[in-house]
């Protein structure tokens, strides 16, 4: 109906009165409240509460309150009409809700001590929520931590995805063996997301492309697409800490779209459309479980191109809700691309300007670099994405089209330039040669891209040097890094705690949460015996949590007492897994011959090999085939116990890092781009053994040599190295490496279909991640560990230095980087009192 103005004014009036204002922060409003999702949310009696109901409805409320915060933060960013970022990625592995959202609420202690008196105890509530794992690893976890501190400092920025029905496979250990289960993480719901039926778009794929002239004369293009596939949005609101901003998460599904299937059905073509919608729906159905290897499949492109084009004619539609050109998109908009996935959007966004909106292409092109800047994670040969052009004609015709164009005027600047050493042309194309020719989706990421980064220093410097030295030389200011973070809200407010009370005691503040910087305060206390006492019953109570949890999966008991080992990230031949349990091998040996002198240690495994990565599988094979050995040999006792923990996940992680004595981050050099697990178990109050590699460096700057155990080769050796093994036929000669291959071969941990392949891959000339080569400096720094955690004064020492200065590592100082020099994108903090629509 039209509304005068003063019927207007009414109507909002009458909407504020009838919203019952913001919803109460004392225990008895948060019991009524939670007792009311129950009755009437989940249609249960009161009777019937069990602790799966008390989640259900605990969540239910919190998510109430997320929403009035989400909706105040939306429309209070479109009024200021500020400049966003969207950050988009293939994986968000966002870890367990509940617990966070309260955190950043400064909701916990109320919502605990009402679910006290109802009969629930808070912990036992939020481990009944089954974690979206919507990621492999690194990349994943490092989108995540990025949406929390984005949200925290109140910056403008909302996340994209895919929301797939099946995360991450759900890892179980079967006699030794890594067997892969479906993770239907949706079995009974998700309460954290708000289905968006009124928010989805039309995907196209396939048919052709056809030429007109427009009513200008000029030349157009118009695609003729085959087939249709609806996206709907998925809405998780995620909280920042203390404060009131509130910023989104949407995730795409995927469903079968009534327009193409009615018109077929009319065809009476009526068994072909149900299969049809079915491929519809399996387009969100799966993440791909690779972590830094490619498959190159085509329903992985299908969901790259699905998840992209939906999310720009998100961004456009939003831009234009206000009457303005498409050429100011840029004044509005950015877009960071996590990783090369989502890089087609480049070709998206020029088609939508040129196509569908009439834009010319030098405009078009100098918007579409203006928005889009990329982040590298990877420099391994094998986990850069390219595409066959075959392939990329079927599916996306017009976008291929559109990528030879661009590398057209590309290759005709670069030849401009200059330089061309009858080779760089070719380095610099964004199409391989081969058969069948490639798209290279890195090289379009940088050439569609306004700024490139890594993600710690070597790594830009490898970007720069390796990956890209052709455009680095032309354009050495598109180049730059950016050092990844870590949130301390989840990885140590959350996760530990019993530290968390120790920084805020002896800070006198929690103004650490904020900014990390401030735990520098500890360092002087380093030696302090009373720092040193409370340090310590924090470490011993989080090894007694994890202790437990040990002794409950894999029946193993171990004394807290040990030193602590840890090595849990994705299972990758560059990861070195290997060179930590040859060196367990190593040291049962030692024992064996009768040494007792050593510290006594528990070494804890995790993590997931990707299902077809059948290297990775036997590494897991025999990791467990030596718990096997070592757990069960009564020579060894508590000097030496092995633990495989299954099905590595973020949840796990937040019990496993806090109970760290050592951590191992032990990468071949210059191959791990970062890493981030390093800068948790540092934060966390643990000292942490690696190679010169990814952030390790500049952990080692920030807490001194003396507070780290480095060894091993430099990224700048490793050539040489390889060479040697290769042509000159280097082999170790250290006798414990040869005797534990020795024992290895002989099948003493696992059966001949591991063993063979393991010694195999580490013989002189096949040896490509230098385990042997390693060694000894790597069994160096394990001596160095035992020695130094003798000493418990001194250990303790280092390990209260190292954590204090692990400021640097939040993912706030990343985040505040990115927004100053990449984004250009200010903080717009909503505080309900500057709300416009004032209450009557
Ligand atoms: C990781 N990459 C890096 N990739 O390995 C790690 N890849 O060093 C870094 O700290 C982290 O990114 C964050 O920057 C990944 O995790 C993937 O998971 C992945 C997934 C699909 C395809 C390729």
């Amino acid at each position: 109906v039209e509304l005068s103005p003063e019927e207007e004014e009414r109507r909002r009036q009458l909407l504020w009165s009838l919203m019952s204002s913001y919803l109460a922060r004392d225990v008895s409003s948060i019991q009524k409240y939670v007792v009311n999702h129950l009755e009437y949310s989940l249609a249960r009696t009161r009777h019937n509460f069990d602790r799966s109901g008390a989640y259900q409805a605990t969540a239910l409320s919190v998510r109430d309150r997320l929403i009035e915060a989400w909706n105040d933060t939306q429309q209070y960013f479109t009024e200021k009409d500020c400049r966003r970022v969207y950050y988009l990625s293939l994986e968000f592995l966002m870890g367990r809700y509940l617990d966070n959202a309260l955190i950043n609420l400064g909701l916990r202690e109320q919502y605990k001590e009402a679910l006290i008196e109802l009969g629930f105890d808070l912990d036992e509530v939020e481990s009944e929520e089954r974690e979206p794992g919507l990621g492999n690893g690194g990349l994943g976890r490092l989108a995540a931590c990025f949406l929390d501190s984005i949200a925290t400092l109140n910056y403008p920025g909302w996340g994209y995805g895919i929301r797939y029905r099946y995360g991450m496979f759900e890892q179980r250990i079967k006699n030794g063996y890594q067997i892969e289960l479906p993770d239907f993480w949706l079995t009974r719901g998700n309460p954290f997301e708000i289905e968006r039926l009124d928010v989805s778009y039309p995907v196209y794929f396939g048919g052709s492309v056809s030429q007109y002239t427009d009513n200008q004369g000029r030349l157009r293009f118009k695609w003729n697409p085959a087939e249709v596939v609806l996206a709907v949005a998925f809405d998780s609101p995620i909280p920042g800490y203390d404060t009131y901003n509130c910023i989104n998460l949407r995730l795409w599904d995927s469903k079968p779209a009534r327009e193409f299937d009615l018109s077929s059905f009319n065809v009476g073509d009526y068994y072909k459309i149900l299969e049809m919608r079915q491929t519809s729906e399996t387009l969100s159905a799966v993440l791909y479980p690779n972590d830094s290897t490619e498959a190159g499949k085509e329903l992985r492109l299908k969901q790259q191109y699905f998840f992209v084009s939906a999310t720009l004619q998100d961004i456009l539609r939003r831009f234009l809700k206000k009457d303005r050109p498409l050429t100011q998109l840029a004044e509005k908009v950015c877009v960071q691309l996590n990783d090369t996935h989502p890089t087609i959007g480049i070709v998206e966004l020029m088609r939508l300007l040129l196509d569908e909106n009439g834009l010319g292409w030098t405009e078009a092109w100098k918007t579409v670099k203006a928005v889009f800047s990329y982040t590298n994670h990877t420099v391994l040969p094998e986990a850069l994405e390219k595409w066959p052009v075959p392939l990329m004609e079927r599916l996306l015709p017009r976008h291929m089209q559109l990528i030879y164009e661009i590398n057209f005027r590309h290759l005709q600047e670069y030849a401009r330039l200059g330089n061309n050493d009858g080779h760089m042309l070719e380095r610099v194309s964004i199409i391989e040669e081969s058969f069948p020719k490639m798209v290279r989706m890195a090289q379009l990421a940088v050439v569609g891209s306004h700024t490139v980064n890594g993600v710690a220093e070597i790594h830009s410097q490898l970007v720069r040097t390796r990956l890209f030295p052709d455009f680095n030389r032309f354009e050495p200011k598109k180049f730059i890094n950016v050092t990844n973070g870590v949130t301390p809200r989840r990885w140590i407010l959350e996760a530990n705690p019993a530290l968390s009370a120790v920084f805020s005691r002896w800070t006198e503040s929690d103004d650490w949460i904020l900014d990390l910087n401030q735990i520098r305060q500890l360092e002087q206390y380093a030696e302090n015996p009373d720092l040193q006492r409370e340090f310590f019953e924090a470490k011993k109570e989080n090894k007694r949590r994890l202790a437990e949890y040990i002794r409950e999966k894999n029946g193993i008991h171990v004394d807290t007492n040990a030193l602590f080992d840890i090595q849990v990230k994705r299972i990758h031949e560059y990861k070195r897994q290997l060179l930590n349990i040859i060196g367990v091998i190593a040291r049962y040996n030692l024992i064996k011959s009768g040494r007792r002198d050593l510290v006594p240690r528990v070494f804890i495994f995790g993590g997931k090999a990707a299902a077809g990565y059948a290297q990775a599988k036997r590494i897991i094979r025999l990791i467990n085939g030596v718990a096997d050995v070592v757990n069960n040999d009564p020579d060894v006792g508590d000097l030496l116990k092995v633990v495989f923990l299954e099905n590595y996940s973020v949840s796990l992680a937040e019990l496993i890092i806090p109970a760290s004595d050592i951590s191992e981050h032990i990468s071949t050099a210059g191959m791990e781009a970062s890493g981030t697990s390093n800068m948790k178990f540092v934060m966390n109050g643990g000292l942490i053994i690696g190679t010169m590699d990814g952030a390790n460096i500049e952990i080692r700057d920030e807490v001194c040599p003396d507070n780290i155990f480095i060894f091993g080769l430099l990224a700048d050796e490793i050539d040489k190295a390889r060479s040697e093994l290769k042509y000159r036929g280097w082999s170790c000669s250290d006798q414990r490496f040869q005797n534990a291959l020795a024992q290895i071969g002989r099948g003493m941990y696992c059966g001949p279909d591991t063993y063979q392949e393991i010694a195999r891959a580490l013989e002189p000339p096949n040896d490509y991640y230098l385990v042997s080569r390693d060694f000894a400096s790597y069994m160096d720094a394990q001596d160095r560990v035992d020695a130094a955690y003798k000493d418990k004064r001194s250990w303790l020492a280092k390990c209260i230095v190292a954590t204090s200065r692990m400021g640097k590592f939040s993912s706030d100082r990343s985040i505040h980087e990115y927004a100053e020099r990449i984004w250009h994108i200010e903080p717009c903090a909503f505080t309900p009192s500057s709300i416009t629509y004032k209450e009557p």
